[in-house]
């Protein structure tokens, strides 16, 4: 049998796309930056349907790329030329809410929304929150340990996830999805797998932690001197209530008020301005207000509790991606640097693009907390050069080259500069280990 009737007899002729037409929206990410050719898109319904198309494939030789929402940023969903694109949006089973252990199963394709949903429906919320939440998956989620707008309170993927289903290249099914807590037996199967890329099985069903649902919230938008400010103000609202703490520019903000028509934030224009949330069981307001009037340097503030005006405050740090794509496809990075090392970055890393592309725009954002920027530059003649450059700046500063969109095809090539010789010696030996048939993802993570 040649490689398409297999895949046919694996998963049912109708979900072995071959057409043109219907190939394309599997073989770009939404930026535009990422396009490749596929030799078939695939839609398994189930773990042995997963099993047999890895089966199929590997007796070929031809790649696996996993894919779920497409909304990566780094090039790892998307193929590279001649791969099957595995879909996971048919593995969409969401199990019921375990009350008594405050879990969940999600297939691999649940979006993150609905799970969102399912746990709202019990009073339980998940960790996680990230802007493309309508369309990313569970399973994208955990492939590149995503992390977003809430990891100052509950961390990234890799804290939510208790257990993993994963299928190896040979078809054999690995992990466990009891969801036990406490599980002292050697290795970690499951958070190991958390950050793989698809590199090294596919991850078919998640056993996720749920945490309590907070309805009251409170947000405020602070207008500060500089970057240096704004990491001394994350220190003065530190404490049980913080959710979340996102930086932007004033060039990033007048941006997003150009391409959406909004009015000034604040009535005095900041150089930097950081967006604060509180959430709890109880109205934090009085909290933030304590905390807020802790805070030196504060040029100007506004609050905002009610739901609409918390969300006309994140429309400024939100509106951001969308925005810096409207001038153009731009070169995207994400790092984090030590939070302490976060004004030196801004001023390295300032330095570092106008050198390799002067004349570009560059949009600083991100998720200060964690020393989380968000590098977009647009309109750069050289985006290796510019990666580059950055990319460095990041490594003198002892910071990682991703902080949560994953490394991807986009940033293999810079590996090296974050993790040592022997470290990439053992993503070699592991990646051979789990994968030795080499078809699951080439070319991400690990430079071909
Ligand atoms: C965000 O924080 C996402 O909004 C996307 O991680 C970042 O567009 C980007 O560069
Ligand atoms: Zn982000």
């Amino acid at each position: 049998m040649d490689l398409f009737a297999e895949l046919a007899a694996a998963v049912g002729a109708e979900h072995v796309l071959t057409e043109p037409d219907l190939l394309a929206g599997y073989e770009s990410d939404w930026t535009g930056r990422f396009t490749g050719r596929a030799l078939a898109v695939v839609r398994p319904a189930d773990r042995d349907e997963v099993a047999a198309v890895l089966r199929a494939c590997a007796a070929e030789g031809v790649g696996v790329v996993p894919q779920g929402g497409n909304t990566g940023l780094v090039g790892g969903g998307v193929p590279r030329g001649g791969e099957v694109v595995l879909s996971t949006a048919r593995l969409t089973a969401l199990g019921e809410v375990d009350r008594v252990s405050g879990q969940v199963t999600a297939g691999a394709g649940v979006r993150l929304a609905d799970l969102r949903a399912h746990a709202a429906a019990t009073g339980l919320d998940f960790g996680v929150d990230i802007a493309a939440r309508d369309s990313a998956t569970v399973g994208g989620m955990v492939a590149t340990n995503a992390g977003g707008l809430r990891v100052v309170r509950w961390g990234p993927m890799r804290d939510q996830v208790v257990g993993v289903e994963a299928v190896l290249s040979d078809g054999r099914v690995v992990g466990s999805l009891s969801g036990l807590e406490k599980d002292s037996t050697g290795y970690d199967l499951a958070r190991g797998l958390v950050g793989s890329e698809g590199t090294l099985a596919v991850v078919t069903a998640v056993r996720l932690r749920l945490v309590p649902a907070l309805p009251h919230r409170a947000a405020a938008l602070l207008g500060l001197p500089s970057t240096a400010a704004a990491v001394a103000a994350v220190g003065a609202l530190r404490g049980p209530l913080l959710s979340a703490v996102e930086v932007c520019y004033a060039d990033g903000v007048a941006l997003v008020r150009e391409h959406r028509g909004l009015p000034a934030p604040l009535p005095r224009d900041c150089p930097v301005y950081l967006l604060v949330e509180y959430a709890g069981e109880h109205d934090p307001t009085d909290e933030l207000g304590a905390a807020l009037a802790a805070v030196p340097d504060l040029v100007d503030t506004a609050l905002a509790v009610d739901g609409t005006a918390r969300r006309r405050l994140w429309a400024y740090r939100e509106g951001h991606t969308e925005a810096v794509n409207a001038l153009g496809v731009p070169v995207k990075l994400d790092v984090a640097v030590p939070p302490a090392r976060a004004a030196v970055f801004e001023t390295a890393v300032r330095a570092a693009v106008s050198a390799a592309a002067p004349g570009a725009r560059l949009v600083l954002f991100g998720h200060l907390a964690e020393g989380n920027f968000h590098v977009n530059v647009v309109g750069a003649p050289d985006e290796r050069a510019v990666s580059d450059a950055v990319l460095r700046a990041v490594a003198a500063e002892g910071g990682s080259i991703s902080a949560e969109h994953g490394v991807g095809v986009a940033k293999a090539p810079w590996l090296h500069l974050t993790r040592t010789a022997a470290e990439r010696d053992l993503y070699a030996a592991v990646k051979r280990a789990w994968d030795p048939s080499g078809i699951l993802n080439p070319g991400v993570l690990i430079p071909r």
